[in-house]
Parts: structure tokens; C-alpha cells; sequence
């Protein structure tokens, strides 16, 4: 075979890195990136993966130089003899034990040192820290504040959507209400495993935002939970102390219109959910709680964004929107009227006691 540079097939599979580089850098804003860290803990092992991704690197480059160099150097010639065989060579045998030794040790020991520092949670004042039990249902996510006390002396549930005070220790607890899921927000924690029968905690610390510029954060439930495992998202709202308070004071509150329609309860939506302040709507616990529904920023675990023409569509055909999901076994295509539809539409849309993020979600 004749001789080929190997320069050609180098320069080719350059330009093709080069390529996918800038696709990759004119692609979609990615609010799920884990490379955009905003919180100790997940600044702590995104610290931990870049050393060890320069680390790799390094062993590649020095590893490959050395094979292409040889490759060149010692390439077989006419009339060459055998090289000299330095099979069994002591000092060789022992550097490349010890030397890859030494770097799994050193890998060991700052692994055990990042887990140590995202594991422990600090303990700080009780003002400092804000306990929320999360509870993954299939394909929603439920969010309790066991220590806040809504105005009828319930705990304060909301939907899809957490908000905390940046700053502060959030310490979380985590469960299910059926099979498996994986509490994640790519942003500001790790993962933790969300289980039917036993409880897991995560903590972490939202960076500080000012006052009227809560940050929005995306998460997502990531173990496969069913067939709208990938449409089980959630918004973590991180927003400055103040504006945390003034949202767990609106959100306390009874819904801002309790003048439940009819077809509310016609329809059998009090089955399944909850809206404080009226009369019938107090029992359901199957789907979110809707007492505040018009200040989130989505409708169905971000399925959609939450405006009217959106929950119209929602209501019209939740299965249309998102298949299967477990709404769709009471709510059928032909359940709402037209008249119906619109009334329930412009009823929950009303819901919203004024603090929102929807602004920023939309950015
Ligand atoms: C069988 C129980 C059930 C019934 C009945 C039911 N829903 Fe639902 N609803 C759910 C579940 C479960 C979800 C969450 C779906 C998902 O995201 O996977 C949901 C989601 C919603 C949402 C979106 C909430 C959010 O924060 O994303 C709205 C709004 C809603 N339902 C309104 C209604 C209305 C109005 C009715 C009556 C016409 C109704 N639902 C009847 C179970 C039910
Ligand atoms: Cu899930």
C-alpha cells in the first residue's frame, strides 16, 4: 500500500469538531445545562468534573504524542534488524503501575472531599433554612411547606413550581405518591432518587438575587417514570428574601376568586383538585392544587406556558397536550362544552394574586 500522509485525515476530522463546536454555540438557549452552576453544591462538582475533564486531557495528549511520535520514529524500515525487546523492564513495569495509581488516589481523595461538602448540610439558624417536601407524582411535581400556614390553617401546597429565598439553606425532602422518579435542577443540585416508601434529602443554596429579579431555574424528573416521563418538568423560582415573603403571603391566602363556577364541580374537577377558599373544591388530591393556578408559569409540568389560549387547549384535550397523563381518565375531548370550556378557562386564568415570574420565564 502506498504511503498516505496522515496530516489529510487530521485536518478533516479538525474542521468537523470545529463545525459541530459552532453548532453547538448558535443552538438554543439551554436553561438544563449542568455547565452554568448557581449554587455551592453544584459549583462544587462542576469544579470537580472540569479538573478531571482537564486531567483526562492531559493523559490523552501526553499518551497520544507519545504513540504518534513513536509510530513515526520508529517506523519499520528496509533491512531493519528487531528492535531491542525490553519486555520484563523493572523500572517501566513500576511507572506506569505507580503513576496511574497516584492519580486515581488523588481523583479518590477530591471526589470524597466534593461529596463530603454537597452532602453535609450547614447548620444555621432556623430563619436561614426553608423545609419543602417534594413529592413527585406521575407527571407532576408537588410542593408542601410544612412549616408555612396558609389563612384556613393548612400547610401551603403548590404545583410545578417552587419558590425559595435565594440565599438561604433549602432542605428538602423528597418522596412519591407512585413509582419511582428523580428529583433534578440541573442549576442548583444534584440528583436525588424521589421513592414511594422512603424518604431522601437534598440541600442547597440558591446564589443571591436582588430585590424584584427572582431567577427562574429549570428541573426535570430524571428516572423514566412512564410515558410522560419527559414532560414532568418543574420551575424553581429563586427570588430575594423579600420577594420570597411577599410571595408566601399572597400564596397563604384563599384563592383571590372563590365564586367557584358550577361546572367545576359538574365536571367532577373536585375530584381531583384542590382550590382554597371555596366551598366544594377542598377534597382532591390526585391533581396539583389549583388555588392559584394563574400565577404559575406553565400549565401540566411545563408542558405548556400558562395563558389562556394555552389552558383553552389544555382543558379542551389534556390528552392531545400531553397523552395519557392521568387527567385524561375522568376528562375526555368531548367532556367540556364550549360554554364550559370558556368559563372554566376564564375562571382559573383569574386565579393569580399578583407575584408571578411568568416575565421571567419568558426571557
Ligand atoms: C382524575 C383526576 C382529575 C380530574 C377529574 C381533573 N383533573 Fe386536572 N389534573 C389532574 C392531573 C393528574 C393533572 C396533572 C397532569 C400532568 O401534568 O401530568 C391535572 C392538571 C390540571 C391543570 C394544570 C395544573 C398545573 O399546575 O399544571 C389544570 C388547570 C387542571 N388540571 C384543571 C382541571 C379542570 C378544570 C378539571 C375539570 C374540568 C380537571 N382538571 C379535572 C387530574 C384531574
Ligand atoms: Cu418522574
Amino acid at each position: 500500500m502506498p504511503y498516505r500522509r496522515p496530516t489529510k485525515a487530521l485536518g478533516r476530522i479538525g474542521l468537523l469538531l470545529i463545525a459541530a463546536t459552532m453548532l453547538v454555540a448558535c443552538g438554543q438557549a439551554t436553561p438544563q445545562t449542568m455547565l452554568d452552576p448557581q449554587s455551592d453544591s453544584t459549583r462544587t462538582i462542576f469544579n470537580l468534573a472540569v479538573l478531571l475533564f482537564w486531567l483526562g486531557v492531559g493523559v490523552f495528549v501526553i499518551v497520544q504524542t507519545w504513540l504518534i511520535v513513536s509510530v513515526f520514529k520508529y517506523r519499520h524500515k528496509y533491512n531493519d534488524q528487531l528492535p531491542a525487546q525490553i519486555h520484563g523492564n523493572t523500572k517501566v513495569e513500576i511507572a506506569w503501575t505507580i503513576v496511574p495509581a497516584i492519580i486515581a488516589i488523588f481523583i479518590f481523595v477530591l471526589t470524597f472531599q466534593a461529596i463530603q461538602k454537597i452532602e453535609v448540610k450547614p447548620s444555621v439558624a432556623s430563619a436561614d433554612e426553608v423545609h419543602i417536601q417534594v413529592i413527585g407524582h406521575q407527571w407532576w411535581w408537588e410542593f408542601r411547606y410544612p412549616d408555612i400556614t396558609t389563612a384556613d390553617g393548612k400547610v401551603l401546597v403548590t404545583a410545578n413550581e417552587m419558590w425559595i429565598p435565594a440565599g438561604k439553606v433549602i432542605d428538602l425532602t423528597v418522596t412519591s405518591a407512585d413509582v419511582i422518579h428523580d428529583f433534578w435542577i440541573p442549576a442548583l443540585s444534584g440528583k436525588r432518587d424521589a421513592l414511594p416508601v422512603h424518604e431522601t434529602k437534598i440541600w442547597f443554596k440558591a446564589d443571591d438575587v436582588p430585590d424584584g429579579e427572582p431567577k427562574v431555574y429549570w428541573g426535570q424528573c430524571a428516572e423514566y417514570c412512564g410515558t410522560e416521563h419527559a414532560y414532568m418538568k418543574m420551575r424553581v423560582v429563586a427570588a430575594s428574601p423579600n420577594d420570597f415573603q411577599t410571595w408566601v403571603t399572597e400564596q397563604s391566602g384563599p384563592a383571590v376568586n372563590a365564586d367557584l363556577p358550577a361546572d367545576f364541580t359538574a365536571a367532577g374537577c373536585i375530584g381531583c383538585h384542590v382550590i382554597r377558599g371555596t366551598d366544594a373544591a377542598n377534597g382532591g388530591q390526585i391533581g396539583p392544587d389549583l388555588t392559584h393556578f394563574g400565577s404559575r408559569m406553565t400549565i401540566a409540568a411545563g408542558t405548556l406556558d400558562n395563558n389562556r389560549d394555552n389552558l383553552h387547549r389544555w382543558l379542551d384535550s389534556p390528552d392531545a397536550v400531553k397523552p395519557g397523563n392521568i387527567m385524561t381518565q375522568v376528562i375526555k375531548d368531548d367532556t367540556l362544552s364550549p360554554e364550559q370550556l370558556n368559563t372554566l378557562t376564564d375562571y382559573l386564568i383569574s386565579l393569580d394574586p399578583g407575584i408571578d415570574a411568568k416575565e421571567q420565564a419568558a426571557k
